[in-house]
């Protein structure tokens, strides 16, 4: 609480003496003085200017939950934030926090996690660099309706990874964000439901954001690439998740008040899966056809060999042209 006030007031730019601080909230200079090396501890850059006081230099490129709320656009995804520097899977603390009843748009944020969860049992590779978190949500909706939960995730991110770094993002469907052709992001949904009524969805997102080609997995390292390698430079993180939260938020009020179909549109829009030959793999086989289109549940649409169209809801879509 005092370390959050000593981070605001240092913020603002000029160099405060630790009398001043410990005057102006309540506390002793050597409090003061403790506080500031525990923000040195956890990274930031504070110099004592001699007669003039502390002065704040730089933050550190972690997720801190103070980092992400200074300057944070929203008005409730990403309020409160649990943050967790390593941990097996924020999809897990998260579960745990819904079903403890904590507000909608409650985030668990992470540097690095050893069970890093992807679809139908797979893993998700999360060296440090990358951004991982899960989003909280309790909309009013039918659980059919959920399927776009994600997708309006992905649009958000690929809108706010075009801003911030002028690449080129791409949909692959359901919710894989690729550049060039390689996987930098994905997102993964689960849900808690009741008959007719969703308790909570939680939206699992790992971007790959600062981490070099070498810190993938054997097994991922073709297939995936960093926004750092993309870009050629590091990206900052903060900045980066603090955006698609905003942009999540102006995208998921849209979605409950004006309905999917807008969102569809700019789905489709950044999508390098419609208009493909695609194979899909389900759990009882495989599926060719050529995608295309997402339908107002955000299933993808198959027009199959015979001519005849298949409605996917879920499954893992490969891109004839990537494989052959
Ligand atoms: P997915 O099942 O679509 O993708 C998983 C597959 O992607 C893996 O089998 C592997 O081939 C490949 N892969 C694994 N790690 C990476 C990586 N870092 N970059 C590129 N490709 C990779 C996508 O699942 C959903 C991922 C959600 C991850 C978030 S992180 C925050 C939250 N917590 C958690 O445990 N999961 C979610």
């Amino acid at each position: 609480m005092h370390k959050r006030e000593i981070l605001e007031r240092l913020r603002n730019g000029e160099p405060v003496s630790g009398e001043e601080l410990g005057r102006a909230i309540g506390i002793s200079r050597t409090a003061v003085w403790k506080h500031v090396n525990e923000l040195k501890s956890q990274g930031y850059v504070i110099d004592s200017v001699p007669s003039k006081g502390y002065c704040f230099v730089s933050a550190p490129d972690a997720l801190l939950p103070e980092e992400i709320r200074a300057g944070l656009k929203t008005r409730i995804i990403g309020r409160d934030i649990a943050y967790q520097k390593a941990t097996p899977s924020t999809q897990e603390i998260a579960k745990a926090l819904a079903a403890q009843g904590v507000a909608e748009g409650t985030i668990v944020v992470a540097e690095t996690q050893s069970k890093g969860r992807g679809r139908v049992g797979r893993q998700w590779s999360s060296p440090q660099g990358g951004v991982y978190f899960s989003i909280i949500l309790r909309p009013d909706m039918n659980p059919s309706e959920a399927l776009r939960l994600p997708l309006v995730a992905g649009v958000a991110v690929a809108k706010t990874i075009k801003r911030n770094t002028k690449l080129d993002p791409r949909l692959k469907w359901p919710n894989d964000i690729m550049i060039d052709g390689k996987k930098i992001g994905g997102i993964l949904t689960e849900m808690n439901a009741e008959m007719d009524r969703l308790d909570w969805v939680i939206i699992g997102i790992g971007l790959n954001v600062n981490m070099s080609q070498q810190s993938f997995p054997a097994d991922v390292e073709g297939t995936a690439t960093s926004l750092m390698e993309a870009v050629g430079k590091s990206v900052p993180r903060v900045k980066l998740l603090q955006d698609i939260l905003a942009e999540f938020e102006t995208l998921y009020n849209e979605l409950m008040k004006s309905g999917f179909e807008t969102i569809r549109m700019k789905w489709k829009a950044l999508s390098n899966t419609i208009g493909e030959k695609v194979v899909v793999t389900l759990p009882n086989g495989q599926i060719k056809g050529v995608a295309v289109d997402i339908d107002a549940d955000g299933a993808l649409m198959l027009e199959k060999d015979d001519g005849s169209l298949e409605k996917i809801i879920a499954g893992v879509v490969k891109l004839r042209k990537l494989q052959e």
